[in-house]
């Protein structure tokens, strides 16, 4: 057995020469080895990209002796975990962070370069896994990083699918989609793992049994698929912790459809199980919107059953009574998608487990917890009743079940105000009949998060105002963060060595309020001289890339202000674009002597339009056609430049925020439920131009509103601004910049009449218009302190010292203190 086995391998190589050595001949002689044995290809020559596999594949040896001890340390101590459930993680690349993590990047480094390669060049050649949309699933990425770092005992799950976020292309400035199909050269990131798979039962019938005396329900399912797991390690920072992403693939079942074969239609038999698998094929690329498709469902349900069932399994290996559950297991629900887990927890427990209804729901109402990322009640999911009752028949019942206790219950509390029932209970009778799902996972579980504090009032005044009356106790917030591993020490390098050096200590890297100690020497000149430096070698790189990629050159003494984030109308891209018309046409106007007085700027724009939203396809289209218009005009020259980034992704991010100047976060307020981006810039000593939306309201706080440029409409005024509609004061030069569009200055003329439309005639529903003018007021405060370098860089030191506060790291332990009771197990080196 395994003991013996231990015993026999430390016998015959001794305890301590079991883990791999870091010093850089070891780490060459790994390396070859893998260039050799598991890239196949001669030692004596090999690529960048082979280069980079043997690398990966070296690092990856490293990752997994930690993953072991992690698990066996795991196992031996018990601890109440953490399930992280998510259809979506955007995790980017893995090579640069995984080194750094384990603390030995150097010496990869200096092994390569010994070999004749540079660490730099081979990290670029890892594509990026991109299985997920935008922040939400960048913010799971960033918490996983938190904690593994903490030392959480902690599993991530989600879905492998085989085609990431699309690629974006841009062909005549218009947007196409190209499938991602990331694993085509494969993945030394994840592990496969050939024996944890799991049946996953759909369709059916639910019959009843004799059971004991009593009936029972049994579901008889119509089709099986099984769910292979695939682990990605996640190593934490300064500690040997390195904990579990396991993400499923579906397989056709070994369970074989006898009758098919029998019929002598082998082909198609064959053919018809390798549908199987289109279940974890495609992730899907609309980030706010539901529309109750079965796929979708079925990727849902599957992603959940097997989890459980891999969680369930977990806790029977060292419990006997599910009354333990609650002490043990602590699920995370993010967002909706996986708010199927209630339903199947209830039917584990009472149709497999036989425990009774009661007792089941008690264990149920303690071990979920919710986090809402959304703060329009229309993006919440609905799964419209015939579409689950035939794919999940047993869930139905149960979920009605459920809601039939609840409602009950409710009627006791709150008599039979026949409205307020309706709008609270979780099935919908409308004409299409639905599960809400966010009632769903508000009702069973113990606690409803939000995501920033502004996004936590609206919940409570708008959102689930009903249920905050019912249960004021359940909801809470915890602002989102993002790990200052990935977005300085990672992305950022140079800026991270200074940042060492000021504070005399690398300490910040785990403890980031830290930061805080760059305040005091934010005046200092020495400090000042360094910091333009770094900022001027990052602004460099992202202009060498600029260069590249669109042939575009663009001064580094400019302002590189940045707009980067998935296209909305909320978010308004549209805003800042025509701001830029106005910028342009201003230039164009003035007398030539007075044109010295304009600040240059590098207007940057990048992000994915979800393939089927038309009016932010346009939106992409008019940044291309005016950036055309712009960039070719000699009158202009370096004084304005507008670039649209193509295929906005991670590691795009990673290299253009360290370059920004200024960034751009002006959602409509009340739209954006917190925004991680500004989190990035900020760390990165990107001041911020912006609207008092989301988790933007917290870093005033922070750095107080005289470090950032605000403007526009706040949450409060906004809805009796769009009751005035037409009637609303628009200024002038809106209409002007308008205009231009519509008249075909930018070509394209009727092809962008209905995104003119979208803002004018009352139909301005994110009140572009209102706030143009204090937008552009805004913009012109940025370009007066932009003159003054040595304000704009104790501002720049001031935003990267008050961004402690947005590392995952506090909001991961503000979950785990108060929303899932667990604590720290750390494993010994
Ligand atoms: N689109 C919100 O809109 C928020 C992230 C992470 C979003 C952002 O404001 O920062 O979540 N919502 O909490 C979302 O995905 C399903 O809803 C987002 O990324």
């Amino acid at each position: 057995g395994g003991g013996e086995t231990r015993v026999r391998v430390e016998r015959m190589f001794g305890l301590m020469d079991r883990f791999l050595k870091s010093d850089p001949s070891s780490l060459q002689k790994d390396i070859l080895d893998h260039v050799e044995y598991t890239v196949a290809r001669s030692r004596f020559s090999f690529d960048d990209f082979e280069a980079y596999q043997a690398l990966a594949h070296s690092v990856r040896d490293r990752l997994i002796e930690r993953w072991h001890d992690t698990q066996i340390h795991f196992k031996k101590k018990d601890p109440k975990r953490i399930y992280f459930l998510s259809l979506e993680f955007l995790m980017g690349r893995s090579l640069s962070n995984s080194v750094i993590n384990l603390g030995i990047r150097d010496q990869y480094a200096d092994a390569l370069k010994e070999l004749g390669f540079e660490f730099e060049v081979l990290a670029e050649q890892e594509g990026d896994a991109a299985l997920g949309n935008g922040g939400l699933a960048r913010l799971s990425a960033c918490q996983m990083d938190s904690l593994a770092t903490m030392d959480y005992p902690a599993w991530g799950y989600g879905l492998r699918y085989q085609y990431g976020l699309f690629r974006q292309v841009i062909l005549d400035g218009y947007q196409h989609e190209q499938p991602d199909y990331w694993l085509n050269f494969g993945n030394p990131w994840e592990i496969e793992r050939v024996h944890v798979t799991y049946p996953v039962k759909f369709y059916g019938t639910v019959e009843d049994e004799n059971f004991n005396g009593g009936k029972r329900k049994v579901w008889l399912p119509g089709e099986m698929v099984e769910a292979v797991a695939y682990d990605n390690p996640i190593p934490g920072h300064g500690t040997r912790n390195t904990i579990t992403l396991r993400l499923w693939a579906a397989k056709p079942s070994d369970q074989i459809d006898m009758e098919s074969y029998n019929t002598g239609d082998y082909i198609n038999a064959v053919v018809n199980r390798q549908r199987a698998e289109t279940i974890s094929s495609v992730l899907y690329p609309d980030d706010r919107s539901y529309q109750g498709k079965e796929l979708r469902l079925k990727q849902q349900y599957f992603f959940v059953s097997a989890s459980l069932q891999d969680i369930i399994r977990r806790f029977k290996d060292s419990h006997s009574s599910f009354d333990d559950f609650p002490e043990k297991v602590a699920l995370q629900l993010n967002d909706t998608h996986p708010s199927l887990a209630i339903a199947e927890v209830m039917r584990v427990l009472v149709d497999e487990e036989h425990l009774d209804w009661n007792r089941a729901w008690g264990i149920v109402c303690k071990i979920f917890s919710f986090t809402t990322h959304t703060v329009l009640p229309e993006g919440l999911e609905k799964v419209p009743v015939d579409l689950l009752e035939s794919l999940l028949p047993r869930h139905l019942q149960i979920i009605y079940d459920i809601n039939f206790d609840y409602i009950e219950e409710l009627k006791k509390k709150i008599g039979l105000d026949y409205d307020r029932l309706s709008r609270m209970s979780i099935v919908e009778d409308g004409a299409v009949k639905s599960i809400r799902m966010a009632n769903l996972a508000v009702v069973c579980s113990h606690t409803v998060n939000g995501v920033s504090r502004v996004h936590s009032e609206l919940l409570k005044t708008r959102v689930f105002k009903d249920f905050y009356e019912l249960w004021p106790h359940k909801f809470d917030y915890k602002t989102n963060g993002v790990t200052q591993r990935r977005w300085i020490v990672v992305s950022n390098p140079s800026l991270s060595a200074l940042i060492s050096k000021w504070l005399g200590t690398e300490a910040w890297i785990r403890d980031v309020d830290l930061l805080a100690g760059l305040q005091e020497q934010a005046a200092n000149v020495d400090l000042h001289e360094e910091w333009r430096m770094v900022r001027k070698v990052n602004k460099m790189r992202l202009a060498e890339y600029i260069e590249a990629m669109s042939g575009i050159k663009v001064s580094v003494s400019a302002m590189f202000d940045v707009q980067i984030k998935r296209i909305h109308e909320y978010k308004r891209q549209l805003l800042n674009i025509l701001g830029i018309i106005h910028r342009y046409d201003c230039i164009k106007n003035m007398e030539k002597s007075d044109r010295t007085k304009v600040v240059p700027r590098v207007c940057i724009i990048g992000g994915k339009a979800a393939p089927g939203y038309e009016i932010a396809k346009k939106i992409i289209k008019l940044c291309n056609a005016v950036a055309e218009k712009i960039n070719n005009d000699p009158d202009v020259g370096d004084l304005l430049k507008l670039v649209f980034i193509p295929d906005y992704n991670v590691s795009v991010a990673e290299l253009v925020i360290p370059g920004a100047d200024l960034s751009q976060h002006i959602s409509t307020a009340g739209h954006e439920a917190s925004g991680t981006g500004n989190m990035k810039f900020l760390m990165n000593g990107c001041l911020l131009l912006a609207t008092e939306d989301g988790s933007t309201a917290e870093i005033i706080e922070e750095i107080g509103e005289d470090n950032m440029f605000l403007f526009g409409a706040k949450m409060h005024e906004v809805p009796a601004l769009r009751v005035k509609g037409p009637a609303l004061k628009v200024p002038l030069q809106f209409a002007s910049v308008v205009r231009m569009v519509r008249d075909g200055y930018f070509g394209f003329q009727d092809y962008f009449e209905s995104l003119c439309d979208k803002v004018e005639g009352g139909n301005d529903f994110y009140l572009l218009g209102y706030d143009f003018q204090s937008y552009l007021e805004a913009q012109a405060a940025a370009d007066k302190a932009f003159v003054d370098q040595e304000k704009w860089t104790r501002m720049s030191i001031l935003s990267t010292a008050g961004s402690g506060r947005f590392s995952s790291d506090r909001t991961i332990e503000e979950y785990a203190e108060k929303t899932w009771g667990i604590e720290p197990c750390k494993c010994p080196f």
